[in-house]
């Protein structure tokens, strides 16, 4: 009965399947060392590209929903806190102001508000830098400045209606970071303050938990601000104080950085803000550049989501795009912010294969063939630019 087994999964062309975790550890025995922040992440799985910003390989995701924590990227703008601020979690003191009755709550009044888990896609706008041929300025992330997280906290809603409410006219939701500011600078100038469209109140999170664990330093620990849908930028760590406000915050994060600025220009707070995610799709598997695969049946997965809207459907080409089949989603759906798993089980010649995906959100919208061209290579979903090509032997 093995024998008969084995002897079919042989003809299935499935002796190679060790090949590519292997090829990946000696790859990454070369690179720069974890940071200290960071050094429990699992070093397999991320590109260091400085102490600021690690990046999850391709090859790491796997095909479960949730990113785990130890592979989750980082990316700092600031080093992060003194990891003492995590000793006392509870005793963290956050500052509400636009409320009709504002004042300070610690991390532990904040815990008797209330409790609800979101899963949500927590995306660099960053991520695809790496493709613009233009090399803008910035992380050349590929697909890795992105994960799935469970994040548990309290609503925001709960706590600024215990705090009499909205004041008149607010606008914007502002977070502050935590960050000790280096001195002799202007803080506008280094500041991480984001300010994001009210409506982000309806799903906005204080979250002191990830992933089943308390939230570690490098992910914004003790509390962190969790705007689902959008833009990694807007998810504040170690957040110290939420403001409704009337305007945007004036810090140059949110004023000039972070804009979909047009080739050759100078950002201002004229242009549109990085703030809801775009529907985008990428492939993680088959991968072939750690070795070739083999001829046969493969199954081709990857990621799609789409900011606030749900995924309706992901399309999988293996001729670069010139015809498509529709991919399978794989379970289970953790709602509309949290990605979805793909599936499209293909046969696969020996050659050369171009594998695209391209995502649909539930408004119709899918993934351009093209990226929009902008300064700072942020909200790249072009399916083009996210192609992989394999080789089979
Ligand atoms: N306080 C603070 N919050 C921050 C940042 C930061 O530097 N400081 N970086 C932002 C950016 S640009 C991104 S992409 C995400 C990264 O989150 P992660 O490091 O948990 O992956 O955090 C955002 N929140
Ligand atoms: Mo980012």
């Amino acid at each position: 009965m093995l024998a008969a087994s084995a002897a079919g999964l042989g003809a299935l062309g499935l002796g190679g399947l060790g090949t590519q975790a292997h090829a990946q550890s000696s790859a990454a025995a070369g690179a720069k060392p974890l940071p200290a922040v960071a050094a429990w992440k699992d070093p397999k799985a991320m590109i260091v590209h400085s102490s600021n910003t690690l990046e999850t390989r391709r090859a790491a995701f796997g095909t479960s929903v949730v990113t785990p924590t130890n592979r989750l990227f980082v990316r700092n703008n600031l080093p992060a806190p003194d990891a003492s601020i995590l000793e006392h979690r509870d005793a963290w003191t956050v500052a509400f102001e636009g409320v009709k009755g504002p004042r300070s709550l610690t991390l532990a009044d904040l815990k008797t508000l209330g409790v609800e888990t979101v899963a949500t896609v927590l995306q660099c706008s960053g991520n695809g830098r790496g493709f613009f041929p233009s090399k803008p300025s910035g992380t050349p992330w590929q697909v890795g400045a992105a994960g799935c997280v469970l994040w548990s906290g309290v609503p925001l809603r709960t706590v600024i209606h215990v705090l009499g409410g909205a004041e008149e006219g607010m606008a914007y939701l502002t977070g502050t970071g935590g960050e000790k500011l280096p001195e002799g600078v202007d803080p506008l100038t280094v500041m991480v303050e984001r300010s994001v469209p009210i409506k982000a109140l309806d799903d906005a999170l204080l979250a002191w938990e990830m992933n089943g664990e308390p939230l570690p330093l490098a992910h914004g620990g003790p509390l962190r601000l969790i705007v689902p849908g959008y833009q990694g930028v807007n998810n504040v760590k170690y957040v110290k104080r939420v403001a409704l406000t009337r305007e945007q915050s004036r810090a140059g994060i949110m004023a000039n950085r972070y804009r979909m600025v047009p080739p050759g220009g100078k950002g201002n707070p004229g242009l549109p803000s990085v703030w809801e995610m775009v529907v985008k799709s990428w492939i993680n598997g088959p991968l072939s550049e750690e070795g070739a695969l083999r001829a046969g049946w493969t199954q081709i997965h990857g990621v799609a989501f789409a900011g606030t809207r749900e995924v309706r459907g992901v399309e999988v080409s293996i001729d670069g795009g010139m015809s498509w089949h529709q991919a399978q989603l794989v379970g289970p759906n953790l709602g509309r912010f949290a990605w979805r798993q793909f599936v499209l089980p293909v046969q696969l010649s020996a050659g050369t294969h171009v594998l695209v995906s391209r995502a649909t959100d539930a408004a119709g919208n899918a993934q351009p063939r093209e990226r929009v061209e902008n300064n700072s290579g942020y909200n790249n979903n072009s399916w083009l630019d996210h192609a992989v090509t394999v080789t089979v032997a």
